[in-house]
């Protein structure tokens, strides 16, 4: 492999700047993202003035000072019996699932299964979550593994409503929407034609009624070009792949529309007055292999005029990919040139950008550069204005573009005119001056555009601040989620924990105030107040049509070779002390839990029948099994609920 050469903002090579951290960072992170040679800092449109310092925090760790020696720790403490201040929701990457964690404290309340397996819960085992996974003719789980990148909640006049959670599947291109109130996931949607499902956003209010100001849409981009359909045509013909970006209705969860665009999809955003959605785009080359993918300058960032696309829509300017019956409008750049009529224009942004974010007043888009040392801020209005003919050059919509520092990826905002974006390669989160980067970017050189930087170990990804993708971002906390832990936890072999630092961004410095280690992968998170998040604790029998409502009515129905067992829970003791089946029998087992006392959960499991799953108070839960084994089984409680807990058991007697 051939030398790795990195240079600076300013040109110089790595090595000058900060020596030790430099050769990790060259080593590991350079040699994983681009395996060969590889120049960066190299992209162009260097408009905007930099003051790119060198690493503020290294600087002063090289000099021996503490920089946590002033730190009052007492801030980020959450004393044993007290709450946090926050909810943080967090994808759950490979894992499939979606984390809930409390804030300032770091301590991880629940996890959500969504696209995965989970028999704590019994997901995607119970009658009920595989019918919202979705089964095979065969009765088959039509996935078992998921892949959760971004989480956003439903939004009211740009602020959180505490109603639902949406989230992403990359692996298996769904869509998951959770409940907020119970925090379960109730809906998942298969997206047609699409591969690589990556950025997710909900709309913040409608685009042409002014009344509706809520979420009722999801924008969901893709990252992997396809042919179209993907049915074996066309494999060997890259020029013919293609992506769609899709809108998903936040009621039904059905695809409303897919537009289809030149190059890729990776994040996405949208605007707070619902007229627009964007993506950033770092496959505008429309490669295969990751060389032509970083081989122009410039790639995109791809701006979607939400109203137009409905009106082509509703006037049938349409077509239809293979069987789906999702409508499909054109947004090539071939089609939209035009910009009154376009329904997509392509914002030129320097080299391979991941991240895009809606600043909270609502006025701007931060677009990364990754492979570019600089962030694009691009204005809201200036984008709208081209739509109306205003301005002649996509690019006209960028404001600044200052140098910020290596492979920035994503950011945040504290909604005092400071931006935070987290810089992989150089494992810093840099503190930016929004106004001073449009000044230094029309020529002012004394504009002060870096105001801090602060190491973060190591390797960045996700940056964000406390509620700051919403109107009321309140500038208290900066969460850096960060790929490599290295040497921060104690090691648990080969496999290392991500983590995820709290930094203090309420004051003019940044403070690393904490370290949690993550189990992989989360990438995106937000940060919620606490007092937007209402949830229950009790279900109601009446939302199970299959409840039994009474101890009473325990009972065993044969219908054939159907037997339904309706039983009750009831702290220690289910409502059947034994039922017979015959082997053969196919047996749906329904499981009312009677208690009405907050946290008091039961379980059920049936040994050697792959079978446990929980009932929570008042609520329902169904499974169906054949009972192939004959013997007596054990069914017993797999939750901890009472002083006879583990005299909580029937038995399921199994005739030969
Ligand atoms: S992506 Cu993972 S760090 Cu899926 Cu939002 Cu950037
Ligand atoms: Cu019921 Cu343990
Ligand atoms: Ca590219």
């Amino acid at each position: 492999m051939s030398e790795i050469v990195m240079t600076n903002a300013k040109g110089k090579t790595e090595e000058t700047v900060v020596p030790g951290r430099r050769r990790f960072l060259a080593s590991s992170a350079v040699a994983g993202l681009a395996g060969a040679s590889l120049s960066l800092g190299l992209a162009g449109c260097n408009k905007g003035s930099s003051d790119a310092a060198p690493a503020a925090g290294a600087a002063s760790a090289a000099s021996g000072a503490d920089p946590q020696a002033n730190i009052k720790w007492d801030k980020y403490e959450v004393h044993p019996g007290k709450l946090d201040t926050y909810y943080s929701f967090s994808s759950g990457g490979h894992s499939g699932d979606l984390r809930i964690h409390g804030l300032p404290s770091g301590r991880e309340i629940r996890r959500v299964p969504v696209f995965n397996v989970d028999c704590m819960s019994g997901w995607g085992i119970t009658n009920e979550s595989r019918a919202i996974i979705g089964t095979k003719p065969n009765g088959q789980l039509n996935y078992n593994t998921g892949d959760t990148h971004h989480v956003h909640l439903s939004y009211t006049d740009g602020v959180y409503d505490g109603k639902h959670l949406f989230v992403n599947d990359k692996l298996n291109g769904r869509i998951a929407r959770v409940k907020l109130d119970t925090m379960e996931c109730d809906a998942i949607t298969q997206l047609p034609n699409v591969q690589g499902f990556h950025g997710i956003f909900p709309d913040k209010r409608d685009p042409v009624d002014e009344k509706i100001n809520y979420t009722t849409r999801v924008f969901c981009g893709s990252e992997f070009h396809i042919p179209h359909p993907n049915d074996g045509r066309d494999i060997n013909d890259p020029s013919k792949y293609s992506c769609l970006f899709t809108c998903v209705d936040a009621v039904t969860m059905q695809p409303r529309y897919q537009v289809k665009i030149d190059g890729n999809m990776d994040l996405v955003a949208t605007s707070y007055d619902g007229k627009l959605a964007c993506s950033n785009q770092y496959n505008t080359e429309n490669g295969v292999h990751y060389e032509e993918m970083m081989s122009a300058e410039r790639d995109s960032c791809i701006f979607f005029n939400v109203a137009r696309i409905e009106e082509a829509v509703k006037a049938g300017k349409f077509t239809h990919i293979g069987d789906s019956k999702v409508p499909v409008v054109d947004g090539t750049k071939a089609s939209n040139t035009d910009p009154k009529t376009a329904l997509v224009v392509y914002v030129p942004v320097p080299k391979n950008p991941h991240g895009v974010n809606a600043s909270p007043d609502g006025k701007y888009y931060a677009c990364s550069g990754k492979l570019s040392p600089t962030a694009t801020l691009i204005e809201h209005d200036l984008v709208l204005k081209w739509f109306d003919g205003g301005l002649k050059d996509p690019r006209d919509t960028v404001v600044a573009e200052p140098e910020i520092g290596l492979g920035p990826l994503h950011t945040g905002f504290d909604g005092k005119g400071f931006i935070y974006t987290t810089l992989f390669l150089d494992s810093q989160i840099v503190k930016w001056d929004l106004e001073a980067a449009k000044k230094a970017y029309q020529g002012d050189k004394n504009a002060k555009v870096v105001v801090d930087r602060i190491d973060v170990h190591y390797q960045p990804g996700h940056g964000f601040t406390s509620m700051g993708e919403t109107a009321q971002p309140d500038g208290q906390y900066f969460i850096s989620d960060n790929k490599f832990s290295k040497d921060r936890y104690l090691p648990v072999g080969p496999l290392h924990p991500d983590s995820s630092q709290l930094i203090d961004i309420s004051g003019e410095k940044m403070l690393l105030v904490a370290d949690h280690p993550l189990y992989p992968e989360p990438h995106d998170s937000i940060v919620v107040r606490r007092d937007i998040i209402k949830t229950r604790q009790i279900y109601d029998l009446n939302e199970f049509p299959l409840a039994t409502k009474s101890v009473k009515d325990n009972r065993v129905e044969r219908n054939g070779k159907k037997v339904t067992v309706h039983l009750t829970s009831q702290a220690p003791a289910y409502g059947l002390r034994e039922w017979t089946v015959k082997k053969g029998d196919e047996v749906t087992i329904i499981l009312t839990n009677l208690d009405k006392v907050e946290d008091l959960t039961h379980g059920f499991g049936i040994p050697n029948y792959n079978i446990s799953f929980v009932v929570h108070p008042q609520q329902t839960q169904s499974v169906t099994f054949i009972a192939d084994k004959p013997g007596v089984f054990w069914c017993y409680c797999l939750n901890f609920c009472h002083a006879l807990h583990l005299e909580m058991r029937s038995r399921m007697l199994v005739e030969a």
